[in-house]
């Protein structure tokens, strides 16, 4: 008899449990929602921009970690724009900080050398009059910053960290430039280490007041929605040209999907007409390159 009384008062007891407990519940996931919201982890769409044209796809901040060594964030807006298909180009837009560009120029500065290519016939560096201006090669991982950076370059290709070569910092002044070359190797010596280059990752570290574009003589397509700045030089009118501007990565792939050179990929920087262009490159290899 006893039992019999209180099985209804348990049942009672168990239904205000769990109704408390369903309530807990869903008081927390609220809480959390709203955090994750808060903390940027649930991206709800705010541009409302129709995918009508090459460069309106991609176009979106891109969300940063902060893991040491400078990048920090300095308030200017970062975007990717879509150039060409052929060759593949982008421009990832105040991919560096100026602090991070600062930087690299003042551990390079008194260091840079004369620029060479490499000759097809030997695999070895020679001087040329198609490359006229200084450069100096930065050890991998040399410091937080450099790791951080070549970290960001292997998230943003999807090439491991691993398989890029150093980064070459480059200094155009006034008349130098490189003249149109691939970037992959024509040669059978340079690709013994790592395999061909894939890609690679140009950052402008500088503006230039006049000149020193990067220009593709052979892209295909209708450009006219990449963005053009003033004062284009007559050598950025042969062909898709991306205006240096401090902190911007330009990344162009040198082999096609296919895993074949694409000879489209023909580039060359324009003669500095005013000021002084600094640079960084990052050539991405096949395979990695120890
Ligand atoms: O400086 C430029 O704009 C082009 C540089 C370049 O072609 C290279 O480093 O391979």
């Amino acid at each position: 008899m006893a039992k019999q009384k209180q099985q209804p008062r348990l049942k009672k007891s168990m239904l205000r449990h769990s109704t408390l407990f369903f309530a807990l519940l869903f008081i927390f996931s609220l809480l959390l929602a709203l955090t994750l919201f808060g903390v940027g982890f649930i991206f709800v769409p705010t541009d409302s921009g129709e995918a009508t044209s090459i460069t309106s796809i991609v176009r979106k901040t891109v969300v940063r970690e902060n893991e040491g060594g400078g990048d920090e964030e300095d308030g200017r807006e970062r975007w990717t724009e879509v150039l060409s298909w052929e060759p593949r180009a982008f421009v990832y837009h105040n991919f560096l900080t100026k602090a991070e560009c600062e930087h690299l120029i003042d551990i390079s500065k008194p260091h840079m050398q004369k620029s060479f290519v490499v000759d097809p016939k030997t695999g070895l560096p020679r001087a040329s009059s198609a490359r006229t201006s200084y450069g100096w090669f930065l050890r991998k991982g040399q410091d937080a910053f450099i790791r951080n950076i070549e970290k960001r370059i292997a998230d943003l290709t999807f090439i491991p960290v691993e398989n890029g070569e150093s980064i070459q910092i480059l200094r155009y002044e006034t008349g130098q430039e490189y003249k149109f070359h691939h970037d992959y190797f024509s040669d059978k010596f340079s690709v013994q280490r790592g395999g061909q280059r894939v890609a690679t990752v140009l950052i402008y570290l500088s503006d230039v007041e006049e000149g020193g574009e990067t220009v593709f003589p052979r892209a295909k397509g209708d450009f006219s929605s990449v963005s053009r700045r003033n004062n284009s030089s007559v050598c950025a009118g042969t062909g898709l040209a991306v205006k240096p501007r401090m902190g911007d990565a330009l990344l162009f792939w040198s082999m096609k999907p296919d895993g074949t050179p694409d000879p489209n990929s023909l580039h060359g920087g324009c003669p500095v007409i005013n000021g002084t262009k600094w640079s960084a490159t990052k050539w991405l290899r096949m395979s990695e390159y120890i």
